[in-house]
């Protein structure tokens, strides 16, 4: 696949540690979300990386209305717990994933990628199931290449916002958010080029 860097993604990859441009929203009582725009500087040499060293695939099956597809992206991870390089997948998500657990205080063991192709690539409107075993999760979505939006909406209905995500902005879900909100990335009816979406979980509570 060809990705067209932007002029200032394609320097040697480093994240800021101190959070500066950090802006939190609490969305209610219970929800926030953290959005670090441009937190990742050479987001396109990361991107290129990535791409070259994960093995995404496709899933296939997904039930979706009256029928099993394709999913619309392609996806891959990585876990703690199953990997020879137990820090992370290389030496840079593993350092950031030491940033997330200080900054957010949550033993991040899991990421999983996505990579949106073009605008038909999309996830519906869900919450995160491992809500189910663990109560507020923290969600960290650091996002390389094209930006994309992403859209949360309250569980059950109400008005959704949106963040437009690429380049090596982060964007952390926390509170609730998982078990009040919901969020997606919808299809674009235009041209874009790929993204690819680096998500930090945690399948316990605490660090
Ligand atoms: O790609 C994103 O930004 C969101 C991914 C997501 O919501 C998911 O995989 O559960």
């Amino acid at each position: 696949m060809f990705f067209q860097g932007s002029l200032f993604g394609v320097c040697d990859p480093g994240v800021d540690e101190r959070f500066t441009e950090a802006e939190r929203v609490d969305l209610d009582e219970r929800c926030w979300v953290e959005f670090v725009p441009g937190w990742l500087v050479g987001a396109d040499a990361l991107f290129d990386d990535l791409l070259d060293r994960l093995e995404l695939r496709q899933r296939t099956n997904i039930p979706m209305y009256d029928s099993l597809v394709d999913e619309p992206r392609l996806t891959g991870s990585w876990r703690a717990s199953s990997e020879l390089a137990a820090d992370g997948p290389t030496p840079l998500l593993g350092d950031i994933r030491r940033l997330l657990i200080e900054r957010y205080h949550r033993p991040f063991d899991s990421i999983g990628f996505n990579l949106y192709r073009d605008g038909n690539d999309s996830v519906a409107w869900h919450g995160d199931r491992h809500r189910n075993f663990v109560t507020d999760p923290v969600v960290a979505i650091l996002s390389v290449g094209h930006p994309r939006a992403l859209r949360l909406r309250p569980r059950g209905g109400g008005a959704s916002r949106g963040w437009n995500l690429g380049g090596g902005d982060l964007f952390v879900m926390g509170g609730a958010c998982q078990h009040d909100w919901e969020h997606c990335v919808p299809k674009l009816r235009r041209a874009v080029g790929p993204r690819l979406s680096i998500t930090y979980r945690h399948d316990t509570a605490s660090s």
